[in-house]
């Protein structure tokens, strides 16, 4: 087996594009000097608590608020039988049922948890005790609870892909695998909880929230309350954590903005962590099976999947259970159709890498059964059926180094020191597993907007309305900027977060550092250009007698790119033309977009282009190479070292990188090991709906976990060719800890999370 050495990362911390600069927000975040949305200090403010059901299905037939209106300093208790005058906004994809009444507290209770009444009161306290008086009389209908309970779902055409004849040749095929798997409901719980704070300027509503789309939330707020997208400000500097949670704008940032625009005062409204279980759906819990008919030397003939994961009773969330199936391995007959289950739970969202989770999951721990059953070692049936194209597409890949990323993986692990037979290596009563998983995160696109300025002492802002919830954003900003300009990066200031800034696209599918990068670098380039026209223009300047035409700027210097030319600092030429600032914005839409295509192009997702909107299929992968040790006695699980290797085309900066990866795959290990929400069947009640109960991984469950990059620039994914890191990480880690669950035990556990007592 040859190694094919993985790219070296830059070691420079110079802070030019590709270097490991340390993140910028990094400081402000650790001191407490980073201020969150609820911190942000606005007077005359009262507090919002919200009252939840405590049924799974039916209706609220009268609620009793009179106890709670006779508290001190309650203002308002809202109920389902107030006419709130909003209306219905549009979907994600611009999608909108014209002139539907929007209610945020309805009548109808479709889930345990659901908000039906809220109290605002002057003081936090105050709210709250008066929000446990308020009683809510129901009309009771029978729930489905658990997904278990519903049935074998509804397929739809968008969840279903075929090629080939599957059947025909799974019957035929040598040798044949089966399997079920299933992943329970998983949780962003991210630090900062949701909320806001809402508060109105005559017909001017400004928002103070966690978001990971100010423009898409500016808009639905604006849609919700019918007033221009111009009069809705979210301002959102810094955000805790995200994980797909933070995209939207949710029921409860309604009935904030409602109340504060009844009770003419600011409002503010925090979700508690509890119910943040219930206020905005987590990952949908899933089932597949996978059928796998290959030839006696590991061949794939056949895949045949059939899967589904639950939606709510009164939305669709495709969670996308068939979306890496098809992309993952060469295979010339495949049948895959996904479905959806009615539960009574709130709508499931988008959580790290939705679908490609899941479906990984599936697929990989398939591969390894086939492996064990026509006994050819993981890596080696990998290598074996690996996709020269994406089959499902027929296109060709833009990149895809995964068998590079593969041998790279096993070489730094140790791959071929494995001993093949489950059980068979361990250390005294402690048994020892080797697994493999890949993963891949196709590569969305979006474009953006970005306004450089360029102030009187030579420093330079960038200013774009997309966020940083820890992905980086800051950082990678100023490193495009300053390498663009030419200036050194603590020169740049990044201003991010607030929506009347220049558009950019939601941070989510991956996808806004190639996105706000392509446009930062070319209003970058645009903002050089014409300082150097000035610098050769002014009256005065140096260079009017060095007869060249064109200048350089160098650390922030403007000259000749002859050694003994003149220079002057951008500072300098900043007062000799006697200039406050110069702004220059540029967006990276197609030529000739209208105000309003280019308005829908970053509040709404109808302009994102997909990986095979091209010529070519594009997507990051990744294989991680995980060893667990299993206490023979007391089946725990302990993960003790991992090596994942990624092709991520260009890295604008390895260390941010190498962290969102590392964040990925440490979520990757809570999935497989620990989180679980756990469904009261009777009520539909999550109840470890707290941080106590729910677990994720703690620095204790961590090992050290090394991460190779194997990608080369990939201009086909984005303008400075980088291709998605963010969601990668987590796919795949769930099936590797599996499989070497399985090698270390000889046991299969195909539902998630593998605790102690499904391996004794
Ligand atoms: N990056 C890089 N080189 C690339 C691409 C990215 O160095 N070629 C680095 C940059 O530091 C960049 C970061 O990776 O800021 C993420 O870039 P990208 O993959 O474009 O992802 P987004 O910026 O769109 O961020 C969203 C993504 C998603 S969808 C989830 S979910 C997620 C994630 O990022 N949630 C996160 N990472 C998170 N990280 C933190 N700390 N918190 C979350 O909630
Ligand atoms: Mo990420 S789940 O696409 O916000």
């Amino acid at each position: 087996m040859t190694l094919i050495e993985p790219r070296k990362h830059g070691d420079a911390s110079d802070g030019s594009l590709g270097s490991r600069l340390s993140r910028l927000d990094g400081r402000r975040k650790i001191t407490g000097s980073a201020t969150y949305a609820l911190e942000q200090p606005v007077e005359n403010l009262v507090h919002a608590v919200l009252v939840q059901s405590t049924i799974a299905s039916g209706r609220v037939v009268s609620v009793d608020k009179a106890a709670a209106e006779a508290l001190p300093g309650v203002l308002m208790v809202l109920t389902p039988d107030k006419v709130f005058n909003m209306m219905v906004a549009s979907d994600w994809f611009g999608n909108r049922v014209e002139n539907v009444p929007y209610l945020p507290l309805p009548a109808e209770v479709n889930y345990y948890g659901q908000a039906v009444a809220a109290v605002i009161a002057e003081t936090f306290e105050q709210a709250r005790d008066a929000a446990r008086l308020v009683k809510v009389h129901y009309e009771e209908t029978p729930a489905v609870t658990v997904i278990d309970q519903g049935g074998s779902g509804t397929v739809t055409a968008p969840m279903t892909v075929e090629w080939g004849d599957a059947q025909a040749a799974f019957d035929t095929a040598d040798i044949t695998i089966e399997a079920e798997y299933r992943t329970p409901r998983e949780y962003h719980v991210p630090i900062e909880p949701h909320g806001l704070i809402a508060s109105w300027q005559d017909d001017q509503l400004t928002i103070w929230e966690p978001s990971q789309w100010t423009h898409g939330m500016a808009r639905t707020y604006a849609e919700w309350f019918e007033i221009p997208f111009e009069n809705v400000r979210i301002i959102s500097p810094f955000i805790g954590g995200g994980f797909g949670s933070k995209g939207g704008a949710y029921f409860y940032g309604a009935v904030a903005a409602l109340a504060a625009r009844e009770l003419g005062r600011p409002v503010k409204l925090a979700v508690t962590r509890s119910q943040g279980f219930t206020a905005y759906g987590g990952r949908a819990s899933t089932r597949q099976t996978l059928k796998l008919g290959a030839s006696a030397d590991g061949i794939l003939q056949a895949v045949i999947h059939r899967g589904a994961n639950e939606t709510s009773t009164y939305a669709d969330f495709h969670e996308g259970t068939g979306a890496a199936t098809p992309i993952m391995y060469a295979v010339n007959n495949f049948s895959s159709q996904q479905g959806l289950i009615k539960v009574n739970t709130v709508t499931p969202g988008a959580l790290r890498a939705p679908g490609k989770n899941p479906s990984a999951y599936g697929i990989e721990c398939a591969i390894d059964e086939l492996s064990y059953a026509v006994g050819i070692d993981p890596l080696e049936i990998r290598l074996r059926n690996y996709a020269d194209h994406d089959y499902q597409s027929g296109k060709p890949w833009s990149t895809r180094k995964l068998r590079e990323a593969l041998l790279a993986g096993a070489e730094r692990f140790g791959w071929s020191n494995r001993s093949a037979a489950p059980r068979s290596m361990r250390d005294g009563r402690t048994l020892i597993g080797w697994g493999i998983g890949c993963g891949t995160f196709p590569n969305l696109t979006n474009s953006s907007d970005a306004m450089i300025r360029i102030l009187s002492d030579g420093s330079v802002e960038v200013e774009s309305a997309g966020i940083d919830m820890g992905q980086g954003t800051y950082t990678i900003v100023a490193q495009t900027a300053a390498d663009a300009l030419g200036v050194s990066v603590d020169r740049v200031d990044v201003k991010l977060g607030d929506s009347v800034s220049a558009g950019a696209p939601v941070a989510g599918g991956s996808m806004l550092a190639g996105s706000i990068t392509g446009a930062v670098h070319k209003a970058a380039q645009a903002a050089r250009e014409e300082l150097i026209g000035l610098a050769l223009n002014a009256p005065n300047s140096p260079f009017s007698t060095s007869g060249a035409n064109t200048l350089v700027i160098e650390n922030g210097r403007i000259k000749t790119s002859r050694e003994d030319s003149p220079s002057m600092s951008i500072g300098e030429l900043m007062a000799m033309l006697g200039r406050e600032k110069l702004e220059v914005k540029r967006d990276t839409l197609p030529e000739g977009t209208t105000r309003e295509e280019q308005q829908k192009a970053f509040t709404h997702m109808s302009k994102v282009r997909g990986p095979t909107a091209g010529e070519f299929s594009i997507h990051s992968w990744g294989a991680h190479f995980i060893e667990v040790r299993v206490d023979e006695d007391f089946g725990t699980v302990r993960v003790s070292r991992i090596v994942s290797a990624f092709d991520c085309g260009r890295l604008y900066n390895p260390k941010l990188a190498e962290s969102q990866l590392r964040g990925g795959i440490i979520m990757g290990i809570g999935q497989a090991l620990l989180e679980e929400g756990l469904v009261d069947a009777r009520n539909g009640r999550v109840v470890n709906n707290n941080l106590g109960d729910y677990l994720v991984p703690t620095n204790a469950d961590v090992p050290p976990i090394e991460i190779l990059s194997v990608g080369e620039p990939d201009f086909e994914a984005s303008v400075l060719g980088g291709k998605g890191v963010g969601e990668v990480g987590i796919v795949g880690v769930a099936p590797a800890i599996a499989n070497a669950v399985f090698h270390a035990t000889g046991k299969r556990v195909r539902d998630l999370p593998i605790t102690l007592e499904k391996l004794i």
